[in-house]
C-alpha cells in the first residue's frame, strides 16, 4: 500500500508526464505547418512516449492501492521560434522532468517504499536517455545554424533517431 505521502507525489508525476505529452504534442503541429515533417514526426513519437510514461505510473498507482488522480493541465505554447530554441526547450524541459524524478526516488526511500523505489528505476535510466537524445539533438543543430541545406538533411535523418527511440518505448 502506497503512503499517502507517496500517492500524492506519484499523482504529481502523472500530471507532469501528461503535460509533456502534450508539450510535445504542440512542438509537433508546429513543426508539421513550419514543412518539417521529420521532426515532426520525432515530436509525435516523443509525446506518444510521454503518455506511455503517464500510463505506466497510473497503473502502478492503482495497482499498489492508490487512486491515480487524472487532472486538468496546463496548455503548452503553440508558438516556438525557431528549431533551435525548440531543441533547446526540450532538453531543459527533460532536465526538469529528471529532477522531479530523483524527487520521487528521495521520498520513496524516506517512506521506506522499496518496491517504489525499484519502480521507479526505469524512469531515472528513460530519463538519462532522453536527456542524451535532446543534447545529441541540439548540438547537431547547433551545428547547422542558419544553414537551410543543413536542416533538410536533419529533418530527413532525425527520422532515423525516432526509428532507434521507438525501440526503446515501454509496454
Ligand atoms: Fe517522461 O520522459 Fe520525457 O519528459
Amino acid at each position: 500500500m502506497l503512503s499517502k505521502k507517496l500517492e500524492k507525489a506519484l499523482n504529481k508525476q502523472i500530471r507532469i508526464e501528461a503535460e509533456s505529452s502534450q508539450i510535445y504534442l504542440s512542438m509537433a503541429s508546429w513543426a508539421e505547418v513550419k514543412g518539417l515533417g521529420g521532426i515532426a514526426k520525432f515530436m509525435y513519437t516523443q509525446s506518444d512516449e510521454e503518455r506511455l510514461h503517464m500510463l505506466k505510473l497510473i497503473k502502478y498507482v492503482n495497482e499498489r492501492g492508490g487512486h491515480a488522480q487524472i487532472s486538468d493541465l496546463t496548455q503548452p505554447k503553440t508558438e516556438f521560434g525557431t528549431f533551435q530554441k525548440m531543441f533547446k526547450e526540450l532538453l531543459d524541459h527533460e532536465i526538469l522532468v529528471s529532477a522531479s524524478i530523483n524527487d520521487l526516488v528521495h521520498i520513496s526511500l524516506e517512506e521506506k517504499d522499496y518496491a517504489t523505489h525499484n519502480f521507479l528505476q526505469w524512469y531515472v535510466a528513460e530519463q538519462i536517455e532522453e536527456e542524451a537524445l535532446a543534447r545529441t539533438i541540439l548540438d547537431k543543430i547547433n551545428l547547422i545554424g542558419d544553414d537551410k541545406g543543413g536542416l533538410y538533411l536533419f529533418d530527413r535523418d532525425v527520422q532515423q533517431i525516432t526509428a532507434n527511440s521507438a525501440a526503446d518505448t515501454p509496454n
